[in-house]
């Protein structure tokens, strides 16, 4: 009988701290800041199923489509001289990751519309430093046609759109580049 009723109050005194103590460190909700748009995410984030995520580390995907590129280069003289046969550049596009080389595009030859219609998928972290670069290849070395550094981290806003829109200069016309999160 002893033991039942000392069963019974230590039982008792079990559920009354175990809530008490319930009570005291209660577990807090996750954190869930619900978004619709990335605007509603910090810069480095986008809006995923109504959540905030960081978008790096993770994986870009680049699409090279077209270019325009003018006539002569920045010192207003043909790309190329009679030894390379034709004037129009020969253009291919190379991206670099921390000044590593990690895509090189077909090289088109004699155009000053080139069409590569090439992807290529990066993993960035948020400190890569990526820098496009388009090329006039020539016989013995290779003249730059545009050129893009992007500082750290890569274009979030482009990611958002998934687009970007090359500002035009006096070589390169225009430049269909697409940027997509993957
Ligand atoms: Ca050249
Ligand atoms: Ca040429």
């Amino acid at each position: 009988m002893k033991t039942r009723i000392s069963c019974a109050l230590f039982l008792l005194l079990f559920l009354v701290l175990g809530q008490a103590a319930c009570k005291i460190t209660p577990i807090p909700p996750e954190e869930i800041i619900p978004c619709n748009t990335d605007s509603q995410c910090f810069s480095d984030e986008i809006c995923i199923s109504n959540s905030c995520e960081l978008i790096y580390p993770g994986f870009v995907g680049l699409h090279f489509d077209w270019a325009t590129i003018d006539y002569s280069d920045s010192n207003g003289y043909a790309w190329d001289d009679t030894l390379e046969l034709f004037e129009a550049p020969d253009p291919r596009i190379i991206v670099e990751v921390d000044g590593e080389v990690v895509f090189e595009s077909l090289e088109l030859h004699d155009t000053y519309d080139p069409v590569w219609d090439e992807s290529v998928l990066l993993f960035l972290e948020p400190q890569s430093q990526v820098s496009i670069y388009v090329v006039d290849e020539d016989i013995f070395s290779s003249e730059i046609i545009w050129e893009k550094h992007f500082p750290a981290p890569f274009c979030t806003d482009c990611v958002r759109d998934g687009s970007f829109i090359a500002a035009p200069t006096s070589t390169m016309l225009d430049f269909g580049f697409g940027i997509t999160l993957e």
